[in-house]
């Protein structure tokens, strides 16, 4: 609860509206909460109802997604694409394909898509869209009859200017392949309406590596400004999807071991470091468990249950699975164990008091919306390069990737100083995407 009757009003307002939304709930009143300070300093926000429009996504859309599988039978999924807000550019953000998704998920993902992408500096609106669809343990021929069936709605709603939709939990680059076919063929035009292509067909290098790359690179610049390095730090990283695993393979290559990762059944624990390799293999190439590792490195241990991994002891830890997997206990333990970072890879992957309780205890808390904006980033970069119909080098992106998640590390750091909150990066990344949106809100009028 703050003191500002505005930001109750609104809270009030958005549980009214959007009953039964918890994780909704959750993300909003973490920002509201922030920008109390900014709010008493620029009345014409409140004046011109700027929170009460920030909250109402200009557009949802839901759908019925059916198709066929293997032996023949109807199959029916709900559809999702919520377009939160367009002031800064066309919507951009994720798609989420996993059997947690209903329209809570995609609206918390998609308020939270509105800042991290005002926080890269690019020119992108804020969205989110998925499905309830589980994509585990279907074949390939399944996948794409779903993709197909989910792009013959989509695609009337959106377009290179318009949305440009890419990838999250359970949607990597097969699937962004099946749908961008599926959008070619109904709507005869090749363009960059999805990002996250593969590299031959429209795709940019490091878009694959963006979010664990970046969610490293920004870590490495707050050990830097507290005079630290990767060099022989302990990591745990939860997941072991994209974002963990090129958070991994950067973290090695900074000179940090990894000692832990993580599915939805369990972790693995591997005190001489975690070899990537197998990893990569099991999870991306075979689509096993994690629970596989231990079967190739018998040095490691395999425990069930995926938060145990919380009791890892680590210097660093990089939540990297999905919202709320880190939970006040486990913020307990990482800290009686002498954690000194947590930067969150996944989206609020980090429960309200478990942060609150990192802030408090002075270990550096880098929020999802600005320690993993590396994956939108380059999606941005993705678009750039499309409008262009070129393609940059691995290089040349990687370095644009650093720049922007340094540039981040020093927006967050202002903000939060500016407003009193030295080193609460949390304020910080509110309110530096906060404000860039509400001002271009203004400037854009009553829309
Ligand atoms: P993937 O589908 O590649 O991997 C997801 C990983 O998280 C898997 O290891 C999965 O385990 C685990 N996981 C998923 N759901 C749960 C659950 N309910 N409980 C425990 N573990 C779970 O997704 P990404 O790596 O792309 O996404 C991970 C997080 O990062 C998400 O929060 C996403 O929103 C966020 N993110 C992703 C970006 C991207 O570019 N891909 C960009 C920014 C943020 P299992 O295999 O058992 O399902
Ligand atoms: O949460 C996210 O930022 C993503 N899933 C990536 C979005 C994108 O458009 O690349």
């Amino acid at each position: 609860m703050s003191t500002n009757k505005t930001v109750e009003s609104v809270y009030e307002l958005v549980l009214k509206r959007n009953p039964g939304e918890k994780e909704f709930h959750q993300a909003v009143r973490e920002v509201l909460d922030s920008l109390v300070p900014v709010l008493e300093e620029n009345p014409a926000y409140a004046d011109a109802r700027i929170l009460e429009r920030i909250v109402e996504p200009e557009r949802v859309l839901m759908f019925r997604v059916p198709w066929l599988d293997d032996s023949g039978k109807v199959q029916v999924n709900r559809g999702f694409r919520v377009q939160f807000n367009s002031a800064l550019g066309p919507y951009k953000g994720g798609i989420r394909f996993h059997p947690s998704v209903y329209l809570g998920i995609i609206k918390f993902l998609g308020f939270e898509q509105i800042f991290k992408n005002s926080l890269t500096g690019l020119m992108m609106g804020g969205g989110k869209g998925g499905s309830d669809f589980d994509p585990k343990g279907k074949s390939d021929n399944e996948v794409m009859k779903f993709c197909q069936s989910f792009m013959t709605e989509l695609c009337k709603h959106i377009g290179a200017d318009t949305d440009v939709p890419a990838g999250d939990i359970g949607v990597g680059g097969r699937e962004i392949g099946f749908m961008f076919g599926q959008y070619k063929r109904l709507r005869n035009e090749f363009t960059g309406v999805l990002t996250g292509k593969k590299l031959n067909w429209g795709g940019s290098l490091v878009r694959t590596e963006a979010t664990g790359y970046g969610l490293v690179y920004i870590v490495d610049e707050h050990l830097k400004a507290i005079g630290k390095s990767f060099e022989g730090k302990t990591v745990t990283v939860s997941g072991s999807g994209n974002v963990a695993i090129y958070a991994t393979e950067k973290v090695q290559q900074l000179g940090g071991k990894v000692v832990a990762m993580s599915d939805s059944n369990g972790y693995i624990y591997d005190p001489q470091g975690i070899k990537l390799d197998a990893v990569k293999q099991i999870k991306e190439v075979e689509r096993k468990r994690i629970k596989e590792y231990t079967s190739i490195h018998k040095g490691a241990k395999y425990s069930e249950g995926c938060n145990g991994i919380w009791n890892v002891k680590c210097d660093i830890a990089l939540p990297s699975a999905t919202q709320n997997e880190l939970d006040i206990e486990g913020a307990k333990t990482l800290i009686k164990n002498g954690c000194i970072c947590v930067a969150e890879g996944a989206n609020m992957p980090t429960t309200p008091d478990a942060a609150d309780l990192f802030v408090e205890s002075k270990v550096a808390f880098l929020p999802g919306k600005a320690a993993n904006a590396g994956g939108v980033a380059v999606s941005g970069l993705e678009m750039a390069q499309n409008s262009q119909r070129y393609a940059w080098t691995f290089e040349r992106a990687d370095a644009e990737l650093k720049n922007i998640m340094v540039t981040i590390y020093k927006n967050i750091n202002k903000a939060a100083e500016k407003y009193g909150k030295k080193g609460n990066f949390i304020v910080g990344a509110n309110i530096a995407g906060f404000v860039k949106v509400a001002d271009s809100m203004l400037d854009q009028g009553v829309v």
